[in-house]
């Protein structure tokens, strides 16, 4: 993987998604091939709150499994829909519900199908990807140092959740600790989970969850450019789902 595109949280919004592909170059035929050879990434959370998240499923397994053009790692929503679809209990709420509400209205046998991409995708995924090539490491919410090579629990939560420290605040999120502030390595960290306004660059680190369902922008950071590709939501705008950070 000497060229890649990485793209920032899609939760559902295949039309936007669709967008950035063709912005990249990535519709010249069928199979997905860029002329240059160049590889996606998604970074996670492809599902969830957007309109067409099983559209969205059926074109990331196509990609990843199928023509292998990208490469996928879970983010929290990921995890949540994947137990939902082995059958354990999950609450259907913080978006969920929009996902399996879409999975009900399907016949049977086209459930059956998505299910089962949908889990074949999410168990072939690393927790986060390192990409020596272009000297980077995708995780959904981002990966301190100090866990980097490791695959145990901690890392687990901390790659789906990001910095989390078990309090939340008086709105019910929880507090996360800003552990970008802190990375000082050498590779950059390419994530997402946290919408902000506009990709938030903070020492070799790099959000690139720009918000696309809450009616901002869809996001790809390609490397070794350092270039960001960004298209517009079609989403109304929530402006008070976007963090404002100090740098
Ligand atoms: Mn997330």
């Amino acid at each position: 993987m000497e060229k890649v595109d990485i793209i920032g949280d899609v939760h559902g919004c295949f039309e936007e998604l669709h967008e950035v592909l063709a912005k990249l170059g990535y519709l010249k035929d069928k199979e997905y091939n860029h002329p240059d050879g160049r590889i996606l990434v998604f970074v996670g959370d492809i599902t969830d709150r957007g309109p067409e998240s099983l559209k969205v499923i059926e074109l990331v397994y196509y990609l990843v499994m199928i023509v292998k053009k990208a490469c996928y790692v879970p983010g929290n929503h990921c995890n949540k829909l994947y137990r939902f679809f082995l059958g354990n209990k999950v609450q259907q709420r913080h978006g969920l519900e929009t996902t399996v509400a879409e999975y009900e209205q399907l016949p049977k046998d086209k459930r059956a199908e998505i299910k089962q991409q949908f889990i074949t995708l999410y168990e072939q995924a690393p927790l986060y990807l390192q990409i020596p090539e272009v000297n980077a490491i995708v995780a959904h919410a981002g990966i301190k140092e100090s866990l980097i090579g490791r695959t145990d629990k901690q890392v687990k939560t901390f790659v789906l959740y990001g910095d989390i420290t078990g309090d939340v605040m008086e709105d019910g999120r929880p507090v996360r600790k800003d552990w970008a502030k802190e990375y000082n390595g050498k590779e950059w960290i390419v994530y997402g989970h946290t919408p902000v306004l506009s990709p938030r660059i903070v020492h070799n680190t790099i959000n690139i969850d720009t918000g696309c369902v809450f009616g901002n922008e869809l996001s790809a950071f390609r490397l070794p450019e350092k270039d960001i590709i960004s298209v517009p939501s079609k989403q109304p705008l929530i402006e008070e789902k976007f963090s404002h950070f100090e740098d």
